[in-house]
């Protein structure tokens, strides 16, 4: 069973190092940051660390650590929300000793020494949680609930998305029992400055709407200049589309220098084939992917379109 080789791999090595996908999002920093918690709280001796480049919405949550790459060797793995290695934030993971991978996507590149996948947790911070729960010897404490929490808020949309369960909620009374500040994360995570929320009117206004229920926006780099807002920030308004009556399916385009970035969404069709034809990947109703120019674009909003019909035949 691989929660106790888990734990033996956890046991065994007194140097770890825990990564996460690129781009994180709470989930991902919240499984990772509150794993080292964990880790830490119940063996003060090992040296603990989280790696990957910081995300400056999210520094509130935990701020990544340093590291040579002499640290690596000898080095326990642990990849925590990572479908595939090409997600896997700082490329330095080969060099330690063994690889562990946890987490809650689509299995479609297995990697790691140990791993465990588990499509019907609602996040890999709901996972971390479960290993506590089953681990012999595991200590809770305020900042490990705090981040645990803060990445099964994110990943289930504030309990709304269909991936929330029993025991999404379960666990999560479980980790408000602990002493810290809800209002404070929520305000982290929610709170979004006036130039997005303006941007969000924009996309309120622009957006497109078929027949068959594909969305579409543009986000150009004239529009993100004109509102000043990083491609990065960009990522806080892809739910903007998810309460408008008949939309099935919805598609960011966000243009950068060398790239157009596509952001998927879907209330049903599933997307995830669409992304991984286009440098991508994710969950099969939110995924990710990159095309490198407008008519490659077209082609991806084709591709919708396919799957939408497919869904409803
Ligand atoms: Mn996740």
């Amino acid at each position: 069973m691989s929660i106790q080789a888990i734990q033996a791999a956890i046991k065994e090595y007194n140097t770890i190092i825990i990564h996460r996908h690129v781009r994180p999002d709470p989930d991902a920093l919240g499984s990772q940051a509150g794993l080292r918690e964990l880790i830490q709280a119940t063996y003060p001796d090992k040296k603990v660390y989280v790696v990957g480049e910081d995300d400056p919405s999210l520094t509130f949550l935990v701020k990544m650590d340093q590291i040579d790459d002499a640290v690596f060797e000898n080095a326990l793995i642990i990849i925590c929300d990572t479908a595939n290695t090409a997600r896997i934030d700082d490329s330095r993971y080969t060099s330690g000793d063994k690889i562990i991978k946890i987490d809650h996507h689509p299995n479609v590149d297995p990697y790691g020494d140990i791993s465990w996948v588990d499509t019907t947790a609602s996040s890999t911070s709901e996972m971390i949680y479960e290993l506590f729960t089953k681990a012999e010897e595991m200590e809770m404490n305020e900042a490990a609930a705090r981040l645990l929490y803060a990445g099964i808020v994110g990943d289930t949309g504030r309990f709304l998305f269909p991936s929330t369960t029993k025991k999404t909620l379960q666990y999560a009374a479980e980790l408000v029992a602990y002493d810290f500040d809800r209002s404070q994360l929520y305000d982290g995570i929610y709170n979004v400055k006036d130039n997005l929320a303006r941007l969000r009117g924009y996309i309120l206004q622009n957006f497109t709407l078929e027949q068959d229920g594909l969305s579409v926006i543009k986000l150009t780099k004239p529009i993100l200049e004109q509102f000043q807002v990083s491609v990065m920030e960009t990522g806080q308004l892809v739910g903007t589309l998810g309460d408008v009556e008949g939309i099935l399916v919805w598609v960011f385009f966000i243009e950068e220098d060398d790239q157009i970035r596509v952001r998927l969404r879907s209330k049903g069709p599933v997307i995830n084939e669409v992304a991984a034809a286009y440098n991508g990947g994710g969950h099969p109703l939110a995924s990710g992917a990159s095309v490198y120019s407008w008519d490659e674009a077209a082609e991806v909003v084709k591709d919708l379109h396919h799957v939408i019909q497919a869904y409803k035949n």
